[in-house]
């Protein structure tokens, strides 16, 4: 969820925002976390690997650690408990080059819509198609992706995770930003306690936001999430070795 992580001293440290990344298999979700975390390109990418990352970001002047949780379901939204209550944002996202990624994202919209408290009638929402660079195979139009978007009250983008980094990154700066608007509410939930594994600790608090780290230095934190209904196997912190990165 989004809140104010939690200090031994009493000092303020960045909040946190919890993005969960969803869809069907195939459409790009790792590739566009190891985007937005590295800023690189990965082509081949294990369809089990799901994990949690961490990045710490600036978002509208504001430092905020942002964890993404790249999902992996093979069947469409199973063990859907492992990321709703957890995330602050909801990524969707689909290929506009494969049509059967794009239907596939309906079960998502509705098993997020559907976990909604009611006063939270529309959840920080983004359907994101990927893969804009397939432009000529394109089977998804925007309008499509527009419509569908709005009949869940989320927004909309489309992206390439292997062509531009800012595009990809606004993305999950939006995210962010819709998470801020819902936290502002009245009545917002207070944030969830994050589960952080014992090997890694989370980025230490500063005051001053931090820049961007290099591609070759980007930082990748695994932290754990609740896997109470994963089944998949951990991966581990080799994730970008042995890939082949752009
Ligand atoms: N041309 C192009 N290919 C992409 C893009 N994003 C991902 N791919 C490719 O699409 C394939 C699937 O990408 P992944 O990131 O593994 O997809 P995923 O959604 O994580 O799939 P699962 O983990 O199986 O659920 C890979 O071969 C990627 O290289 C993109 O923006 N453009
Ligand atoms: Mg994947």
């Amino acid at each position: 969820m989004f809140g104010r992580a939690r200090t031994g001293g009493g000092l303020s440290a960045p909040a946190e925002c919890n993005v969960a990344v969803l869809g069907t298999t195939g459409s790009g979700k790792s590739a566009l976390t190891v985007k937005f975390l590295t800023k690189r390109f990965i082509t081949e990418y294990h369809p089990d690997l799901e994990d949690t990352y961490s990045s710490e970001e600036t978002v509208d002047q504001q430092p905020v650690i942002v964890r993404v949780m790249d999902t992996a379901d093979q069947d469409g939204p199973v063990g859907c408990e492992r990321y709703l209550g957890w995330a602050s944002a909801f990524l969707v996202v689909y290929s506009i080059a494969e049509r059967h990624t794009f239907d596939g994202c309906q079960p998502y919209l509705e098993v997020v819509t559907l976990h909604s408290r009611p006063e939270t009638p529309q959840p920080p929402l983004i359907l994101l198609g990927n893969k804009v660079d397939m432009e000529r195979y394109r089977q998804v139009s925007r309008c499509e992706g527009v419509a569908l978007a709005s009949r869940y009250g989320g927004l909309f983008f489309e992206v390439s995770a292997c062509r531009d980094f800012l595009p990809v990154q606004q993305v999950f700066h939006e995210a962010v930003r819709e998470a801020r608007r819902e936290a502002g509410r009245e009545g917002a939930p207070p944030p969830r306690p994050l589960y952080i594994s014992e090997d890694k600790t989370p980025p230490s608090p500063s005051s001053a936001p931090p820049p961007l780290p290099p591609p070759a230095t980007a930082k990748l934190i695994t932290v754990k999430s609740s896997r109470a209904q994963s089944k998949r196997r951990a991966p581990t912190l080799t994730l970008l070795k042995g890939f082949k990165i752009f």
